[in-house]
């Protein structure tokens, strides 16, 4: 990669995170067990643009730099997990492949499955002291997964395919 394109990878990397950072701090619906945010659409364009390596990286300093500045309920370590799982996620099926319906909804319902109905609520119960199988915890966790399952899917394929997002894409992936 030459000069120009790493000064071109390093700026647009450092507006998705700063993108991811305002969805979920600042735009998103919180409650102590439960968050509804669009951080993924950043997340999942750094995917597509850098590859699991950078996208890990960049989610796992957009969550320690957010949590840390703007956090509403304190740090814990797990979430900077999942950021790592969800980034390298994105990076593996979307990084120079074709965004299809299909392709996008397995990397949906992978990230759904580790994060949202496994990682998370485990975070939760040993952050908050709560049992892992709390019905309160689960109902409306549950009934999030299952809504933003699709919203997710969606809005990945508009972003991935409906945008003319490649163009910008060709010039980060031009040489190497
Ligand atoms: N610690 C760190 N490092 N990062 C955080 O973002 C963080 N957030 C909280 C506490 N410590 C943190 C606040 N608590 C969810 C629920 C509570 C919560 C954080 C996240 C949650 O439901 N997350 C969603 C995915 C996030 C989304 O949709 O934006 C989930 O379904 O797992």
């Amino acid at each position: 990669m030459n000069k120009k394109n790493s000064i071109y990878s390093i700026t647009t990397m450092g507006l998705l995170v700063a993108m991811m950072i305002v969805l979920t701090n600042f735009l998103s619906i919180q409650t102590q067990f439960l968050r509804i945010s669009f951080e993924f659409i950043p997340q999942a364009i750094l995917g597509m643009f850098f590859g699991p390596l950078w996208a890990g990286i960049s989610s796992v300093v957009a969550d320690v730099v957010g949590t840390t500045l703007f956090g509403k309920a304190g740090f814990f370590i797990g979430f900077t997990l999942n950021a790592l799982i969800s980034g390298v996620l994105y990076g593996l099926f979307f990084y120079k492949k074709e965004i299809t319906l299909k392709n996008t909804f397995i990397c949906v319902l992978l990230n759904t499955l580790i994060i949202s109905l496994f990682l998370t609520p485990l975070w939760l119960s040993i952050m908050y002291h709560v049992p892992f199988f709390n019905m309160g915890l689960w109902v409306p966790r549950i009934i999030k997964a299952v809504a933003m399952l699709f919203i997710q899917t969606g809005s990945i394929m508009f972003f991935g395919k409906a945008l003319p997002l490649k163009m910008l894409a060709s010039r980060y992936m031009a040489k190497g």
